[in-house]
């Protein structure tokens, strides 16, 4: 039987452009671009087309594009992070990158004409930005100690990197894939933290044992993951994922992947956009329905969820040292400051990853990094390096935790300045407080939730307030966002706060409901 959703509804405007013309026959054109320059260039191609190569043109500093990486696993050589440097250190002062909420790296003051040069160089290290943004599927995330971890359930590096590989045409494109009717995100976590916040992905995968089937009692549980489908934040609506009851063996992750992305892409509603995301597919069918039809393109039937999954851990922030799981090797978490980096701390990065590691980086879905293998002995001279007195293994309880999306700075949809308003408070805060534990503080400049407010201790979501007859900007305050073992999103307890008003009251909410208390009444005290 045919569905007939798509059929028989209207398109909107970005259906009706990729109706038109595929984003992806944009890579056989970036030579012409660069000739053309941006501003010759047709705006549906520049403002649109382009971020399925993963280019962005940014309204607020035109001309100076964002690019988008791929990071499966968020995982990448100290090679390819000198070829990311070498890209943003040729813009001077326009030249900057993120470590993104997934996993990712985005790098900033990108020229139009650098494009092909940029585009060999990424080639010739394995970088790719293939479908990055727009109504493709973003970076997948993972554990990011996968393989470090003596704990660890299951190693998600291959199977992620395997995922991409299908989605992405390793690297190349994949027009399968390349018309969504909107953005779609997946998770595999594989240790008991759920490091990748399964619960806000659109697809995740959480791992959990499954009994060896009726006649089978002697044999041990079998290992393999439930399903959580649905997870998405949007301006209009954030839902939890919920579970699909299905249960998978590692070796079909791959195969799931594409049969549920298949039923998305065939079924999913295009006519608004608002209303686009895999959840809607999912109220409209009901899950009985959705689960079947996937089962239809896996080709086989899901087998039940396991009764349990494995996430029984508090969320790891892995900043600081840990030992590995192989003897004699440590892994180092260092704060980056709301993600940021400059062409001198790439290039220092990927040397601390050479000279004390094994050449290895990772990134974590809180804008960190983490810098696996460095020998027991090598410990002591990789503290003496300079680089950590900025990024720190050892940081004030609130820096560690802090979460910033990009905000005002680049970001066109931003009600707020985020960054640098964010680094500024947390100083501000714990120059007055002492904290006895971390606690999670995420800022987002609008309610696109890119800086995920709803899973913070504190969530501060960028908006417009009025004071005293002016417009002001402020923020919602978010709380009760759970994350690791029984997460839960956290929702909206105030409205409207104005940012130049902000700092009373976080220091109120810390001190209430975190512990914190004020430096002075704490040596009045001792
Ligand atoms: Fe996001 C759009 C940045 C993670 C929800 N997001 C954007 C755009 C592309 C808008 C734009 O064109 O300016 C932002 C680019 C700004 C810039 O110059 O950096 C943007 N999103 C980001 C990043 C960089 C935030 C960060 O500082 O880390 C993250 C990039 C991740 C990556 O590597 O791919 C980022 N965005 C998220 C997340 C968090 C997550 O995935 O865990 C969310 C909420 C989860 C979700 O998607 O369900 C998120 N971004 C959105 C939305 C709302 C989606 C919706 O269904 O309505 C938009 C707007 C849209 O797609 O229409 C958006
Ligand atoms: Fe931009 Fe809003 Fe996303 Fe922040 S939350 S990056 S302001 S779209």
């Amino acid at each position: 039987m045919t569905d007939t959703t798509t059929t028989t509804t209207s398109l909107n405007k970005f259906e009706k452009f990729k109706a038109q013309k595929d984003g992806l026959a944009i890579r056989d054109e970036i030579e012409k671009f660069a000739a053309l320059g941006w501003e010759a260039m047709d705006e549906t191609d520049r403002d649109h087309r382009l971020k399925w190569v993963g280019v962005f043109f940014r309204p607020v500093t035109p001309g100076k594009f964002m690019m988008r990486l791929r990071m499966p696993n968020g995982i990448l050589t100290s090679s390819q992070m000198s070829v990311l440097a070498q890209v943003v250190q040729r813009y001077g002062d326009d030249g900057c990158a993120d470590i993104t909420t997934r996993q990712n790296i985005q790098l900033r003051g990108i020229r139009i004409e650098d494009l092909p040069d940029i585009f060999n160089r990424f080639h010739a290290v394995g970088l790719t930005t293939i479908q990055s943004g727009m109504d493709n599927i973003r970076n997948i995330t993972g554990d990011p100690v996968a393989g470090l971890d003596a704990d660890e359930l299951y190693d998600t590096r291959e199977l992620i990197q395997q995922i991409q590989d299908m989605l992405t045409n390793k690297g190349e494109g994949n027009p399968e894939f390349s018309n969504l009717p909107r953005k779609f995100n997946i998770a595999i976590a594989g240790g008991r933290d759920n490091s990748v916040h399964a619960e806000i992905n659109d697809l995740a995968f959480v791992p959990a044992f499954k009994e060896a089937n009726g006649q089978e009692f002697s044999k041990p549980p079998i290992f393999g993951f439930n399903i959580l489908v649905g997870g998405f934040f949007s301006a209009k609506r954030c839902e939890a994922a919920i579970p699909l009851n299905a249960w998978v063996a590692p070796e079909d992750v791959v195969a799931v992947c594409r049969a549920v992305l298949e039923v998305f892409r065939d079924h999913g509603p295009r006519a608004n956009r608002q209303k686009s995301r895999l959840m809607w597919l999912i109220d409209e069918w009901g899950l009985e329905k959705f689960r079947a039809e996937v089962d239809t393109r896996l080709g086989k039937s899901l087998l039940p969820a396991a009764a349990k999954d494995e996430i029984d851990w508090e969320k790891r922030d892995h900043i600081g040292v840990y030992k590995q799981k192989q003897p004699g090797l440590n892994y180092a978490g260092l704060n980056i400051p709301v993600g940021r980096l400059y062409a001198e701390d790439m290039f220092e990065i990927a040397r601390l990853a050479e000279v004390f590691g094994s050449g290895e980086i990772r990134f974590t879905v809180e804008q960190n990094i983490v810098i696996p293998n460095i020998s027991d002995s090598r410990l002591a001279t990789f503290f003496t390096e300079p680089l950590l007195e900025r990024f720190s293994i050892n940081p004030g309880l609130l820096a560690r935790s802090l979460v910033s999306c990009t905000g005002a700075q680049f970001c066109n949809f931003a009600l707020i300045e985020t960054k640098n308003r964010a680094l500024e408070m947390i100083k501000a805060l714990e120059e007055d407080l002492i904290f006895t534990n971390p606690v999670r503080i995420h800022w987002t400049g609008c309610p696109n939730s890119c800086g995920q407010p709803q899973v913070a201790d504190i969530g501060l979501m960028g908006t417009k307030t009025r004071k005293n007859g002016k417009t002001l900007e402020g923020v919602d305050i978010y709380m009760g966002g759970k994350v690791g073992k029984d997460a839960h999103l956290g929702t909206c307890v105030t409205k409207g706060v104005p940012c130049e008003d902000l700092q009373p009251l976080l220091q109120d909410l810390l001190i209430k409901n975190f512990g914190a208390k004020l430096k002075q009444e704490a040596l009045v005290i001792s």
